[in-house]
């Protein structure tokens, strides 16, 4: 290597840069303890404890790769969000945000890119971040097998080697490193309503009342129709005469309110935004702008790598919000992605004198075949930007950074969300309160700013069962509030699949439902009482949890713990963990083993070392195991846990249970076994106490309870419970 390289020690870091001027910088965390480390030539030998790492690293045709050998039985996890199982060998994934509508298994890439890996093998876990936003690739065990290979198509990155060797203390220090996640306000946790579009007003009203006559929603959002002809910060008056007064009216009914914002800047003269961003955009060279094409028609996109386009941004941001009195924002579209393919159309048109009517039929084409998109992840080939350069902005085109320079997007392009959300929390911090932002792109670090779902899955059995293998390698990439469109967003499935979809979603923190234009109407207040009855179940369900999802989101904010896990997180040393995605850890007390099949009544659940204890039926189990469980959502409870739920304390496990709280008779500290389980967010009041263990009764009050399961209701006076073995 030549010597623009530099490398630091941190806590159970090695950073190494590579080149100057990186648009966007991470520190490693101060402290010891440090690795050792040597280099020779292109090798770099690092050393921690009993752990240990090489890795080559070479500059080759304008390109850094790094290069490490694989174990036959090390595994592969993170990378962000991913259409593949947890454990990524033989695989080929790019990086380079990509708006995939309907994508299946092994489609890749997705929408967000975060290049940050865990791999483990012996059950001892190190963690790679390599922090480049330009296009990369990752060649893991497929052109080689013993081979992961990382190719930065640029010459400039940071690497990241993060000592463990637990999989939890090497995300902790990747979050150290990018940033804990923000802590969304309490009512994000609720079931909230959306689809492509809600309008007009009257119609908007009626939904959020058809809703409450049923169940409790906490936010409705609105889609592009509000728009005037999808020009950002701005409102067709004719859907909505009077948003304020809407917005209003839905805030009496204790609905939150989120618009979605693109970053397109409609090119029309006059349009304010237009001209006041004109000198803000991306560049096609020196004097023009880059102007495409994206919802409202020719459009060109702001530069948001630039601190002038933030500034300008977070004060339109400000502006709208407080105008209409919105509760947060929704960025899509911000991979960004365009519609490069229009403007093939449109070019055929001058060219051919095509009617509008056959170029809408060419459209919807391209909108069928979008399905085919993006590459396969388990197929060796050549990837480049050019194979997403109908929905992508070209790589070749410019933005101006702060140090004056132009860098074309092909070097940056992954971390414009990371910006375009930054600048946008950064408004809603100084209006509001509680920030709340979603968005559908990202990269490393997001997670300070947004919550992110999964975009445009189909809604299909697969798109189901991918959807919670994507979540789970979303949470063990640093995005603890991560959700998904519930039911599905492409085409509509039938009822039993949308039920099923809220059942299995009914612990993953962020839990809108919402579907694409066109797709049947699936209100719950107009479903079937069946499944109608079952959704309401789930919703139920996981309000009953609310306070535990809460401590949990918390416990993300403050220590970097992901709200919903894979079962290796928990249960790094059992290999068959790394293996299920059809099932997942909420926090560490309970596991969620959702029921993904057609037409069944129950599921084969595994459960890890420890014992169980089925939530429904009070039966309790011994891990490791394979059970067989039939229950609508089979849930279980770990030994050793004390959850705070709406209405009390479940605690499971024997003997040694000690609970204290404060005058005003909030929880103020758990204890078991001499471990304390600490309380985070608001203490709750405890109330009732269901104690899911036969052996051990309390003292310190007067309580009549003696079947499991049964809440027990608290006499307010005890100061602390023991509880006899
Ligand atoms: O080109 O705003 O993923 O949630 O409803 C599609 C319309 C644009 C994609 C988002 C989806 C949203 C839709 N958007």
């Amino acid at each position: 290597m030549e010597d623009n390289i530099k490398l630091e020690r941190g806590k159970k870091v090695l950073k190494i840069t590579i080149g100057y001027d990186l648009c966007l910088s991470f520190n490693a965390p101060i402290g010891s303890p440090s690795p050792d480390f040597e280099m020779d030539r292109d090798t770099i030998s690092l050393r921690l404890g009993n752990q240990s790492l090489k890795l080559d690293i070479k500059k080759e045709d304008k390109k850094i790769i790094i290069t490490k050998k694989l174990g036959i039985k090390e595994k592969v996890l993170g990378f962000g969000e991913k259409a593949l199982p947890l454990n990524k060998r033989r695989v080929r994934l790019a990086f380079w945000n990509y708006d995939h509508l309907g994508y299946n298994y092994y489609d890749d890439p997705l929408y967000l890119s975060i290049p940050f890996t865990i791999f483990v093998e012996n059950n001892s876990a190190i963690g790679l971040f390599i922090n480049s936003p330009a296009f990369c690739i990752a060649d893991i065990g497929l052109s080689e097998y013993d081979k992961f290979i990382f190719e930065v198509h640029d010459e400039k990155c940071e690497i990241f080697v993060i000592f463990g060797p637990q999989i939890s203390e090497i995300l902790r220090t990747y979050l150290e490193i990018t940033g804990k996640p923000f802590l969304p306000p309490i009512w994000a946790l609720g079931y909230q309503i959306s689809r492509y579009s809600y309008f007009p007003q009257d119609y908007v009203l009626d939904i959020a009342k058809n809703y409450l006559s049923e169940i409790p929603i906490s936010a409705l959002y609105l889609d592009i129709d509000y728009m005037d002809g999808y020009k950002i910060f701005t409102w067709n008056n004719k859907r909505f005469p009077e948003p304020k007064a809407m917005i209003e009216e839905l805030h009496k009914l204790g609905i939150k309110v989120i618009p979605i914002i693109d970053p397109y800047i409609k090119v029309e003269e006059g349009y304010n935004i237009y001209e006041e961003a004109k000198t803000l955009c991306i560049k096609r060279d020196n004097k023009n702008p880059y102007i495409t094409m994206g919802w409202p028609g020719l459009c060109t996109l702001p530069d948001f790598m630039r601190k002038e386009t933030q500034t300008w941004w977070s004060s339109k941001i400000k502006e709208f919000v407080e105008r209409y009195g919105f509760d947060g924002i929704w960025l899509d579209m911000n991979e960004p992605s365009v519609f490069n393919y229009k403007m093939i159309i449109e070019d055929l048109s001058t060219k051919f004198g095509l009617s509008e009517e056959i170029k809408a039929i060419i459209d919807r084409l391209v909108y069928i075949l979008g399905s085919k998109r993006g590459v396969k992840a388990n197929v060796l080939r050549n990837i480049s930007p050019n194979d997403f350069f109908d929905l992508s902005v070209e790589p070749n085109v410019f933005h101006l950074l702060d140090n004056g320079k132009m860098t074309e997007h092909k070097y940056l392009r992954n971390a414009y969300p990371y910006f375009q959300a930054k600048a946008t929390y950064e408004a809603l911090k100084e209006i509001r309160k509680d920030v709340f932002i979603l968005s559908r792109s990202g990269y490393a670090g997001i997670q300070k700013y947004a919550a992110i779902w999964t975009g445009d899955v189909p809604s299909t059995w697969e798109g189901l069962k991918l959807t919670l293998a994507i979540l789970l390698n979303l949470s063990l990439s640093g995005i603890s509030f991560c959700g998904c469109d519930l039911g599905g967003f492409v085409e509509r499935g039938d009822y039993e699949l949308i039920a099923r979809w809220h059942q299995a979603c009914a612990f993953v923190p962020f839990y809108r439902v919402h579907k694409d234009k066109g797709a049947t109407e699936a209100e719950i207040y107009n479903m079937p009482s069946k499944y109608k009855k079952k959704i309401k179940e789930a919703i139920d369900l996981r309000m009953k949890f609310l306070p535990y999802l809460w401590h949990l989101c918390w416990k993300s904010h403050l220590e970097g713990e992901p709200i919903i896990r894979p079962l290796c997180y928990d249960f790094q040393e059992d290999e068959e963990s790394y293996y299920i995605e059809d099932e997942y850890m909420v926090g560490s007390s309970l596991l969620c083993a959702p029921i993904l099949e057609p037409n069944s009544k129950g599921r084969e659940v595994y459960l890890p070392r420890s014992k169980w204890i089925d939530f429904w039926n009070g039966e309790i189990q011994e891990g490791p195991t394979y059970i067989e469980c039939v229950a609508e959502l089979p849930i279980f409870i770990r030994y050793g846990s004390a959850i705070p739920v709406k209405d009390g304390i479940i605690i499971f496990g024997e003997g040694d249970w000690r609970i204290y709280h404060d005058e005003k008779g909030k929880v103020a500290e758990i204890s078991y076994k001499n471990n304390v389980l600490k309380q985070y967010g608001e203490p709750m009041e405890i109330r009732n106490i269901m104690i899911l263990a036969q052996k051990i009764s309390p003292r310190g009050f007067k309580a009549n309870y003696n079947r499991l399961g049964t809440m027990i209701e608290l006499d307010k006076t005890f100061k602390e419970i023991e509880f006899d073995k």
